[in-house]
């Protein structure tokens, strides 16, 4: 009874005071807002309205095997507006390509996030239109995939960059 005695006076001498408590308290649920708001923040891609993507080139090209495919956009792109997206594709000898099939696949660069692919249609000019949606601003990856009958399938990547309005 004595030896019990001894140990509970010597656990309360050793108990820390109220405000290391609170202090410690404090420290790990605001490191937990803390964390919680950085994951909030990037998720949303929030930093992109304070700082948007830098722009990329309203026109591109790009080589897909034996095709190269030209992007252009009248503007630069946004998240959540219909983008209005024209591939146009030339065979290696040069000549337009106007019987593909184009396809358009879209997947962010600093996140798992993709956005539906989107078929293009082709127009009377031979080029072909998409209207990408874009659920949120940053740098993504566009890929054209061409078809065409009779031919291995081919791709291209483009970056391209969104921003939120
Ligand atoms: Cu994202």
């Amino acid at each position: 009874m004595a030896q019990m005695n001894f140990l509970t006076s010597n656990q309360m001498a050793t108990e820390p005071p109220v405000w290391v408590d609170r202090t410690m308290r404090g420290i790990i649920f605001g490191g937990g807002a803390l964390v919680l708001g950085l994951l909030v923040w990037a998720h949303l891609g929030l930093g992109a309205l304070i700082h948007p993507p830098t722009p990329t080139a309203l026109q591109q090209t790009a080589q897909a095997g034996p095709y190269a495919i030209t992007f252009q956009s009248p503007r630069q792109l946004t998240a959540r507006n219909a983008n209005t997206a024209a591939f146009t594709l030339h065979g290696a000898t040069g000549a337009a390509l106007r019987d593909a099939q184009v396809h358009v696949t879209f997947e962010m660069v600093d996140m798992p996030m993709t956005t539906p692919e989107v078929e293009a249609t082709r127009q009377s000019d031979g080029s072909y239109i998409a209207h990408p949606l874009f659920a949120m601003a940053g740098t993504w990856h566009m890929t054209a995939y061409v078809a065409v009958a009779g031919q291995p399938p081919q791709s291209a990547t483009f970056t391209v960059s969104v921003r939120w309005s």
